[in-house]
């Protein structure tokens, strides 16, 4: 499905677009199925839940994030490097709109921060501040080049806290002086930057299947999750790999300290795991 002529100049003038109903809904649903599966491995009641909307799972997920927190953060973890997840990512329609936005051919695209955020109910350590993805990806130095997606993979109404994102704020261009500052000892470094009171606000509910198209100097933050289900979303953000200033990268594996412990506790013989691969 190729994007219209006026969404691809609503994204030019705002900085961003939603299209509705983009993503295939069955492999969303697919992915929903490997977040429920894995998170069984968690729950100490194995019980069949009848889908992510199961508001059982959901407070039975929080109580697991309070009780157990490590735990979670296993499962977490765990789910970051399912296969479903690429599936989404790699979705003809979603690779054609990415194509159309950004001007990129699709064998000149490169991606990271694929990411599934849990945001549990009125959660602030994990909430992001007003930032901008440019300043989190260096991949391509101009902030125009390439785009961050932001996908709901379940139903958000306002409650649920949909992404809050400063409409044509990318037009000011990426801030460099921003605020490196973390909520506590723990947490990752959020690179924060000052919001202009006359910055429309769009934060709109979404629907399993739309896609929320950003400019990475678009300014946004979380939104304020006052539900008692748990915001679940994916979010990638795609490179132009042909920018002759791309900054190549590679992966470190860090592999989960939990579920180190608990299989060393388990008798396991891990000698042979490296803590950090290069
Ligand atoms: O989903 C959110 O709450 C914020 C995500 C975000 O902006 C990011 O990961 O850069
Ligand atoms: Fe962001």
């Amino acid at each position: 499905m190729l994007i219209t002529k006026s969404k691809q100049n609503f994204y030019n003038k705002n900085g961003f677009v939603l299209v509705k109903n983009l993503l295939n809904k069955s492999n969303i649903k697919k992915l929903q199925k490997t977040i429920l599966n894995r998170s069984k491995n968690y729950l100490k009641d194995k019980k069949n839940f009848r889908s992510i909307y199961d508001k059982q799972f959901h407070s039975e997920l929080i109580r697991l994030k309070k009780v157990e927190p490590k735990k979670f953060g296993s499962l977490y973890d765990s789910i970051q490097r399912s296969l479903q997840l690429y599936s989404i990512i790699c979705e003809k329609s979603l690779i054609k709109n990415i194509c159309n936005l950004t001007k990129l051919k699709k064998e000149n695209i490169s991606f990271n921060g694929e990411n599934i955020r849990m945001d549990l109910p009125n959660d602030k350590l994990h909430h992001l501040e007003w930032h901008q993805d440019r300043s989190y990806y260096f991949q391509n130095r101009d902030g125009n080049k390439g785009i961050v997606c932001w996908i709901p993979l379940i139903d958000l109404d306002k409650k649920n806290g949909p992404l809050q994102v400063c409409v044509a704020s990318h037009k000011d261009g990426f801030i460099a002086n921003y605020k490196k500052f973390r909520k506590n000892k723990k947490s990752s470094f959020q690179r924060k930057v000052k919001k202009k009171n006359t910055f429309k606000v769009f934060s709109q509910s979404l629907k399993e299947g739309d896609v929320l198209f950003m400019n990475k100097n678009t300014i946004h933050a979380s939104g304020k999750n006052t539900s008692r289900f748990i915001r679940f979303s994916l979010q990638v953000r795609v490179h132009d790999l042909m920018d002759p200033d791309y900054l190549s990268f590679r992966y470190k594996i860090l592999y989960n300290q939990t579920d180190i412990e608990s299989m060393i506790k388990k008798g396991i013989n891990i000698d042979d795991l490296e803590k950090v691969s290069i």
